[in-house]
């Protein structure tokens, strides 16, 4: 059974009923009968499957990338956080680490769920930021959501699918908005929270409406989570931010996991920032990260002097390793 990111229906698919995308963008039946070999393979790459949830207008039937669902259950990747924290330009130097080839040390490869809506998002996003320079846009409100990319990783062994939700800041405090509706098939969190925040004392309502939503056992929630302290690039001098940002990226030692994470909760607790350490308190496993989109400020919408993100991978590999996409590394994020 698949869940659908979309619209949160459970369902079962067969290979006889799969679709193809036509270029003006509908979908149309696709027959494999006879077709074997490296051509079925091929066409099995651009392949839909309809959910068949039943919908009140044909206008908001959907169709998921076969390849999104031929390797078991997904992994749903949000980012949470208030507006302007920083979370769209986050996934974009992700993304843009991960095409420069970001987690080959960690032994994991990967491939686009459906090529054309990857390509897509590195035109609009990955490229505008890392090649041009140029700051993006604040995310439009929305009145559906979908994954914005996804991703098959493979660690050698297994391929899991990881798709990407990136929503308006202020559209995740409200918990009624169709735009949140994808919340409750969340695997893996990504709290995003500006470093250079003044306004800490009351926490993030949108840490707080997505925390509320997702299941709990024994108080808490077994959805791992990560909380990236972003644009710390605005607070490098402060001790020991310096040392985390500029250190040693390209591995994962559980070991150094722990450390920042401890170091973070200090950083987050001197500036009497409790409140945004609800995930950590809400989530058996958490881990906490320093990281710099862009590297600096944009000045004018632009970057003149290059975007350098740091340790932006670093939440990532974590949530990764505490859901089981990247396996075999000891636990971390207890
Ligand atoms: N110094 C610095 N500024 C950053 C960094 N990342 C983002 N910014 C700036 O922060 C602002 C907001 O970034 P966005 O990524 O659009 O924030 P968002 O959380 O997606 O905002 P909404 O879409 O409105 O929810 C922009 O002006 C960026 O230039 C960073 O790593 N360092
Ligand atoms: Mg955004
Ligand atoms: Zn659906």
């Amino acid at each position: 059974m698949i869940l659908c990111p979309i619209c949160l229906h459970e369902f079962d698919w067969s290979e006889d009923e799969l679709y193809e995308r036509t270029p003006a963008g509908r979908y149309q039946p696709l027959s494999l009968a006879n077709v074997t070999g490296a051509r079925r393979e091929d066409l099995l790459r651009a392949a839909h499957v309809r959910c068949p949830a039943p919908v009140a207008d044909p206008g908001l039937e959907h169709h998921l990338p076969y390849t999104y669902v031929r390797h078991g259950r997904p992994l749903v990747i949000g980012l949470v956080g208030g507006p302007e924290t920083g979370k769209t330009h986050l996934l974009a130097s992700m993304i843009g680490a991960i095409e420069q080839g970001g987690l080959r040390p960690y032994g994991l490869t990967t491939d686009a769920v459906d090529i054309e809506r990857h390509a897509q998002y590195v035109d609009s996003y990955v490229n505008p930021l890392v090649v041009e320079r140029e700051a993006l846009s604040r995310t439009a409100h929305r009145s559906t959501a979908e994954p914005v990319d996804a991703l098959l990783v493979n660690d050698g062994q297994h391929t899991t699918a990881v798709a990407f939700f990136d929503i308006a800041g202020e559209q995740l405090r409200s918990t009624a908005h169709e735009a949140t509706r994808f919340v409750p098939a969340l695997g893996g969190l990504l709290f995003v929270i500006d470093a250079a925040t003044r306004s800490a004392r009351l926490g993030d309502d949108s840490f707080r409406a997505v925390l509320d939503r997702l299941p709990k056992t024994g108080g808490r929630l077994d959805v791992p989570a990560v909380i990236a302290v972003t644009k710390s690039d605005a607070v490098r001098f402060q001790d020991p931010v310096d040392t985390w940002l500029y250190g040693d990226p390209d591995r994962l030692d559980p070991a150094d996991v722990l450390k920042e994470s401890r170091d973070v909760y200090a950083f987050l607790h001197r500036r009497g920032a409790q409140a945004w350490l609800s995930p950590y308190d809400k989530c058996r496993k958490c881990t906490l990260h320093f990281v710099s989109a862009t590297g600096g400020a944009a000045a004018d919408g632009r970057f003149p002097r290059g975007v350098r993100p740091r340790r932006v991978l670093a939440p990532l590999i974590s949530l990764f390793a505490m859901t089981g996409v990247l396996r075999g590394y000891p636990e971390v994020g207890t």
